[in-house]
């Protein structure tokens, strides 16, 4: 079994998408083990996309994740990192495959609807910013 963290970024929360996303998810057999609505503010989005910091889009996509509220999850299920990634589709989304969330949502390369942790080392580090273990809930 394997966890990842998702979160329905400010766009996809302005859209109305929160159902859409998790729908998509629960389709593939995968399960929703934590989920919370937050506002994060410019420094802990900062803290969150530390990887990205020396990229020319950073300030760009830590205004973005701030910008509005977020819903990041908890998706537990058989390869989740992988699953949850292609349900997403591609970052750019005139790249992602038809009939992902990507391709049939988002505006743009920076608001493209979704996150998903991209390895086990990144899901660790991201489920643990947003969740502690009492909030975390596996099933039988
Ligand atoms: P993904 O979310 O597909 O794993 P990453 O981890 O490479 O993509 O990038 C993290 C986030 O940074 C993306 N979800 C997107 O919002 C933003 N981003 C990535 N590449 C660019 C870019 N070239 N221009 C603007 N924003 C970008």
């Amino acid at each position: 079994m394997e966890r990842t963290l998702s979160i329905v970024k400010p766009d996809g929360v302005r859209k109305g998408l929160i159902g859409e996303v998790i729908r998509r998810f629960e389709r593939e057999g995968l399960k929703v083990v934590a989920l919370k609505m937050v506002r994060i503010t410019k420094e802990e989005a900062k803290a969150f996309y530390h990887v990205h910091r020396e990229r020319p889009f950073f300030e760009s996509l830590t205004d973005f994740m701030s910008s509005g509220p977020i819903v990041p999850m908890v998706i537990e299920g058989e390869g989740a990192i992988g699953k949850v990634r292609e349900v997403m589709g591609a970052t750019n989304p005139k790249e992602a495959a038809p009939g992902t969330i990507r391709r049939e949502f988002a505006d743009s390369i920076e608001a493209n609807i979704v996150h998903g942790s991209d390895s086990p080392e990144t899901a660790r580090f991201e489920i643990g910013f947003f969740f502690n273990a009492l909030e975390i809930h596996t099933r039988g």
